[in-house]
């Protein structure tokens, strides 16, 4: 039975990596902070099956920010594969809490580097890069090869920790890899990501729970994919015979506003009724034309994600009625 460590297992890249490994036959251990509510949701399903926790699914009290009890699992574990997907990951809210963002994102995978580097035998590990060092591209579709210029302290962290683990892999010859992944979503995102946030309200406003919908920018433009498309990317990209980066994006831009409409569709609804501009929600640097090519993903491991916005939206708007 193969074995791997996911940290930000309780996210939602990190419920449906799961869902996923243990399909294949992994057992999965996962790496969970101590909060004093046990924000456990989408994991729920798991955790309450006798016959998975406990079993395959095993889960660890760690923290980024405590690099002795990293080490403590990842030895005690012994993983052939790490998945590392944890870090404050909005990216609004890095501008507020730049220095927790920095160090749970740059630094927590620096420490892992240090740790795994050390183990007598190193796993292969994942680290979710994001479009976000991309910031405002030179290239547009980015590819693996385009510069790095992030325009916000998310994407310096993350660009830090994509370089890193390129460094790495070249100095030290381990299995290191770096998913740039473009937004993806879900019925389990976050409910301040704006996808989320859109379907919600829909939903809400629908049944009576809400009366309007308050959104920044509605025409920044983003690449949305399904999240369950991008896990299994992240799989793949650990079974290639060699090390490399990988871009995983739909290819295709929309707008907020286009995410909007579809959902006020799908829960009948007229958007113009509802939507209200709040200038508190506008980003002082927005990044631009983030939009990724995918082809070698495709070429390589055979990943093609699905590209139909609207199914996205009415999947979870349809989720939250
Ligand atoms: O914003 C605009 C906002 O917060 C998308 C993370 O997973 O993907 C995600 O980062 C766009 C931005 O995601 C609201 O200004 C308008 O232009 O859903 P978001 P994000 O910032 O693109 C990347 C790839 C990551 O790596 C990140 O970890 O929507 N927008 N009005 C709004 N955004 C929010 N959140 N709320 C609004 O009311």
């Amino acid at each position: 039975m193969p074995t791997a460590l996911i940290t930000g297992i309780t996210g939602q890249d990190g419920s449906y990596l799961t869902e996923h490994l243990l399909s294949l036959g992994y057992a999965v251990h996962g790496v969970v902070r101590r909060t004093s509510t046990l924000e456990r949701s989408r994991l729920r399903h798991l955790y309450g099956d006798p016959q998975i926790y406990g079993r395959s699914l095993i889960l660890h009290y760690a923290d980024l920010e405590d690099p002795t009890s990293l080490r403590r699992i990842l030895v005690k574990v012994a993983p052939d594969e790490v998945y590392h997907l944890a870090g404050q990951s909005h990216v609004g809210l890095s501008f507020e809490i730049a220095e927790s963002t920095v160090d749970s994102v740059a630094m927590g995978t620096l420490r892992l580097l240090e740790i795994i580097r050390d183990l007598p035998k190193p796993p292969r590990f994942f680290h979710a890069a994001s479009s976000e060092i991309f910031g405002r591209p030179a290239q547009v579709p980015q590819d693996e090869a385009t510069p790095m210029v992030p325009v916000n302290p998310y994407g310096a962290a993350k660009a830090f920790a994509a370089g890193l683990v390129r460094i790495y892999r070249e100095k030290h010859g381990l299995f290191l890899v770096n998913g740039i992944l473009y937004n993806h979503e879900s019925p389990r995102r976050g409910e301040n990501f704006v996808t989320r946030k859109i379907c919600r309200a829909a939903a809400a406003i629908s049944q009576g729970r809400q009366e309007f919908l308050q959104l920044g920018d509605t025409s920044a433009q983003r690449d949305w994919g399904d999240a369950r498309d991008y896990v299994r990317g992240m799989w793949l990209a650990l079974q290639h015979p060699q090390p490399e980066d990988f871009i995983f994006a739909t290819g295709v831009l929309h707008t907020v506003q286009d995410v909007v409409e579809a959902a006020f569709s799908v829960a009948g609804l007229d958007w113009q009724k509802y939507v209200r501009r709040d200038e508190r929600l506008l980003r002082s640097q927005e990044p631009f034309a983030l939009v990724g090519n995918a082809a070698k993903a495709e070429r390589l491991l055979g990943w093609r994600p699905g590209k139909d916005l609207q199914a996205l939206v009415r999947w979870m708007v349809e989720a939250e009625l």
